[in-house]
């Protein structure tokens, strides 16, 4: 039986895209998150940490210390307005778009649905002096935002595989290899909601190195995740609550050294309180 909630497909990135966006990401200066709020302890029980691997948003920043975005429990002040995606991974976006529309089943495709956010993940190993320790995996999770999830890998090979909730010791669902250039979608209760996903492990056998230069880590597979955040809820910077505010400024300076538009959000910050006081 056809599953229309599912798609799978190598070779979607050309030839041409690829080096674009190869390019583009040598431009980014990706985030390596802590878990919680650098600016009071972390929730009782927890450890602060940094996250497995450093990333970088689009559309909207979700990071890590505010939650992710999860309807309908957290859905403000979470998505903070961020860079648009760059004009090659639009066009990619707008031919996805219209796959999912043509070919996925209707009531899987919430009204306003659009793909208006990007988690772009990074995979390798984090270098500490001569030593090199994997961190290319993702446990266990789902994607909270509404509608179907596309994502598009460059790089190794990754083991990509949906699992039964509460039993890790099961067999997997299903188990896909995500080539480099290839593009996956999944949708439905099913794929997005009954299930959960995880990449088990990313193979290293083409001694990749890819942009950008990440102090501390190389990078061998780079996955993008495109999803949608109602656009009601992506919120500026400067119109987050004050301890929001304080809680990532330090993340939005870094980005300002290298994006114009997080410039611009610190300083749209900073007269809204200068005029507020
Ligand atoms: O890297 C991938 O292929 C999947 C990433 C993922 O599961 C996520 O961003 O939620």
């Amino acid at each position: 039986m056809i599953d229309r909630s599912y798609v799978y497909e190598p070779g979607f990135i050309d030839a041409g895209a690829r080096a674009e966006i190869l390019s583009w990401l040598a431009t980014l200066r990706p985030l390596w998150e802590q878990r919680y709020s650098t600016r009071r302890p972390p929730p009782s029980g927890k450890q602060q940490r940094p996250l497995l691997r450093p990333v970088y948003w689009l559309g909207n920043w979700q990071f890590a210390c505010l939650g992710y975005y999860e309807p309908p429990r957290r859905t403000f002040d979470v998505a903070v307005a961020a860079e648009p995606f760059p004009p090659v991974l639009a066009r990619l976006v707008a031919q996805i778009e219209k796959k999912v529309r043509a070919g996925f089943p209707p009531p899987q495709v919430p009204r306003r649905w659009h793909l208006n956010t990007c988690l772009v993940n990074f995979y390798g190993d984090r270098i500490e002096g001569d030593k090199a320790t994997d961190a290319a995996r993702v446990g266990e999770h789902r994607d909270f935002e509404p509608g179907p999830v596309a994502s598009l890998s460059l790089g190794e090979r990754a083991r990509f595989q949906f699992v039964r909730r509460g039993d890790r010791e099961a067999p997997p669902v299903r188990t896909q290899w995500l080539e480099d250039r290839s593009l996956q979608i999944f949708g439905g209760p099913r794929w997005k909601d009954d299930l959960l996903h995880r990449v088990q492990r990313v193979e290293d056998k083409h001694d990749l190195d890819l942009p950008p230069a990440i102090a501390g880590f190389r990078t061998r597979r780079v996955n993008f995740t495109f999803r949608y955040v109602p656009d009601e809820h992506v919120v500026p910077f400067a119109k987050l609550p004050e301890r929001a505010r304080d809680d990532v400024r330090d993340y939005v300076a870094t980005l300002a050294e290298s994006s114009a538009f997080f410039k611009a959000a610190l300083v749209s910050e900073r007269s809204r309180t200068a005029a507020a006081r």
